[in-house]
């Protein structure tokens, strides 16, 4: 079964009229309203689409409304039963303050074959394509990772760039990197990005890893499995936490998921940039109407696509 191929287009608009949501809040400095104005647009949008829609993950749990929650059912209830994954704004900090890589952002996989993992932290671990199936695991030290990459890219160490997001709990990976004289790619925010950018020849990031959002993690899984990538993932719990993933049917809290444990089945993959992305451009502001550019796939059908929509005021 795929996903029905009408889907494609009303999932783009989706998240193009997210990032357009957020577009007055650029440079504003508050990243609550900048979320605001792109949850409000995308779920507006997700209620239009003529399918049986239930966010699986999403900005918090059901207490948390108005936000998109886990569970909250959307579109006209008529046409496929679909499970969506959404952030309407990755990188809340990049809008607030005018930085590069800011999205609005969804997955979509017919029901029961997404992942719903809680908003908790999360374990990653990515490469990019043709390269040995579940190469390399959370398990290995750094040490070893680097080393079954470095050999299966044919790329000595001292060329093998990783990215990492920049944050104190990530400082005995970064030791370990430096020591092997990797080359170290920091971001500040925005993880679905750095996850993605492995498969991205541009980019010349050769593994991703780190601890990041777990929502984050299975929207970047779901990127990744349109274009051949790899990820695996464990998810970081406390024991509040660890009762949350109970109730989401996780019952294994320790289990390590590979990329086909999280995407099951066929998946569309929508981000549309708020702020300039390395992948696409920014909104942008034509006077009567908006420019935004879009990161679109369609797995089964083999869609990988780069697009620009204009929309009127
Ligand atoms: C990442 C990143 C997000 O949170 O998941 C990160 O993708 C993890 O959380 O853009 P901490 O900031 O607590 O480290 C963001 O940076 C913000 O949601």
């Amino acid at each position: 079964m795929s996903i029905d191929k009408d889907y494609f287009k009303k999932f783009i608009k989706t998240t193009e009229m997210a990032a357009i949501g957020a577009f007055p809040f650029i440079g504003k400095g508050d990243k609550n309203a900048a979320d605001k104005g792109s949850v409000d647009k995308m779920r507006n949008e997700l209620n239009q689409i003529d399918m049986n829609g239930e966010v699986v993950i999403g900005e918090g749990e059901m207490d948390e409304a108005p936000m998109l929650y886990i569970g909250e059912k959307v579109g006209t209830h008529k046409g496929q039963n679909l499970d969506i994954a959404l952030d309407p704004l990755e990188g809340t900090n990049f809008v607030a303050n005018n930085l590069p890589n800011a999205f609005s952002m969804l997955a979509v996989c017919e029901k029961g074959n997404l992942f719903s993992a809680p908003d908790t932290y999360m374990e990653k671990i990515a490469i990019g394509k043709n390269l040995p199936k579940n190469l390399l695991d959370l398990d290995n030290s750094v040490e070893q990772n680097i080393k079954l990459l470095s050999d299966a890219k044919k790329k000595s160490i001292n060329k093998i760039t990783a990215c990492i997001l920049k944050r104190p709990r990530h400082e005995k990976i970064i030791k370990s990197l430096e020591k092997l004289n990797v080359k170290i790619k920091f971001i500040s925010d925005g993880d679905v990005s750095g996850a993605i950018s492995v498969v991205d020849a541009k980019t010349n990031i050769d593994i991703y890893l780190g601890i990041g959002g777990g929502p984050e993690g299975v929207l970047a899984a779901a990127a990744l499995s349109c274009m051949g990538g790899q990820i695996q993932t464990r998810l970081v719990l406390d024991d509040e936490q660890k009762k949350r993933a109970n109730k989401l049917g996780i019952k294994d809290v320790k289990r390590k998921y590979n990329i086909d444990d999280m995407i099951k089945g066929d998946v569309i993959f929508c981000a549309s940039a708020i702020t300039d992305g390395d992948i696409v451009d920014g909104v942008k502001d034509l006077g009567d109407k908006y420019e935004v550019s879009t990161f679109a796939l369609h797995k089964n059908l083999k869609i990988f696509k780069k697009i620009k929509n204009y929309h009127l005021k």
